[in-house]
């Protein structure tokens, strides 16, 4: 065994992906359950999709379950998609479904990988690329440890024809819009509304809904839809992030066409 074949082995297949990855058609900001929703629905039709996800683990807030008990809540809907996936589930009672949150992240991720999406991790995307016609068309990347260790490091771009926010309650890359571009998402005050207190029901449905163009170029899913539009938050029940991305994906579809 030789570490340097190892080390080169490494080196030049990530080179060769990340070379790869610098023209896509979408590019998806955040590995959580809309995200690698959106990305295994993309895959699946061959749609070049790479997901920048700024932690060392994928998945989002699903380990942790409700209050680190890790088990989630389906409701009939999206049951469905843990069946497509493969995940178990069993019923709780009628429209209440429970899955393990450990089997969850870990089998969402690898059928996405199977698909063909590809996840970079230990990336963040500090910015967004804007040019003459006020479509994004690209994300500006660096590596997470530079930013925790606030180091004066330039970041790289990478072209993509569209780009999902999926970055949950944070809905990070809605902020980098308007905090470029005033006020200009498709909201009702053109900014991030904000997410509203818990309510299930209601959340669920927005978050489906919500799954839009929120600016040219930028479709938004999962929890960053629902800050975006201003819809309240549904706790440990993760049939409409599922749901949500694979919309994001569908419009997605219809927007590259
Ligand atoms: C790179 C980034 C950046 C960035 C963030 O939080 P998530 O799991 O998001 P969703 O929408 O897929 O799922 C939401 C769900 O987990 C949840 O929180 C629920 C259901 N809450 C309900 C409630 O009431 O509280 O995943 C987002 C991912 C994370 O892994 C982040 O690290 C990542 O996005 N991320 N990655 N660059 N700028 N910002």
């Amino acid at each position: 065994m030789d570490e340097v074949i190892i080390s080169r082995a490494i080196t030049e297949s990530y080179t060769r992906d990340l070379l790869d990855s610098m023209e896509l058609q979408v590019a998806i900001v955040g590995a959580g359950p809309a995200g690698m929703s959106a990305a295994y629905y993309l895959a699946k039709e061959k749609i070049k999709t790479t997901i920048f996800e700024r932690k060392l683990s994928i998945g989002g807030g699903i380990w942790g379950g409700g209050m680190m008990f890790n088990k989630i809540v389906v409701q009939d809907e999206g049951k469905e998609i843990l069946d497509e996936l493969g995940i178990g589930a069993s019923q709780y009672q009628q429209g209440y479904y429970v899955a393990s949150a450990i089997e969850v992240a870990s089998t969402l991720c690898s059928q996405t990988v199977k698909a063909g999406a590809r996840i970079f991790n230990l990336f963040s995307v500090e910015d967004v690329v804007i040019r003459e016609n006020n479509k994004i068309s690209g994300l500006v990347l660096n590596w997470s440890p530079v930013l925790s260790a606030n180091l004066h490091v330039d970041p790289l771009t990478i072209r993509s024809k569209l780009v999902i926010d999926a970055t949950g309650h944070s809905c990070e890359i809605c902020h980098m819009v308007t905090d470029k571009m005033g006020e200009a998402l498709r909201t009702a005050s053109g900014k991030v509304m904000g997410e509203k207190p818990m309510w299930a029901e209601v959340a669920e449905k927005r978050v489906v809904e919500n799954a839009k163009e929120v600016y040219p170029g930028l479709i938004v899913t999962g929890m960053a839809a629902n800050a975006a539009f201003g819809s309240p938050r549904m706790g440990p029940i993760f049939g409409g992030m599922l749901l949500s991305g694979k919309k994001a994906a569908q419009l997605a579809m219809e927007l590259l066409k």
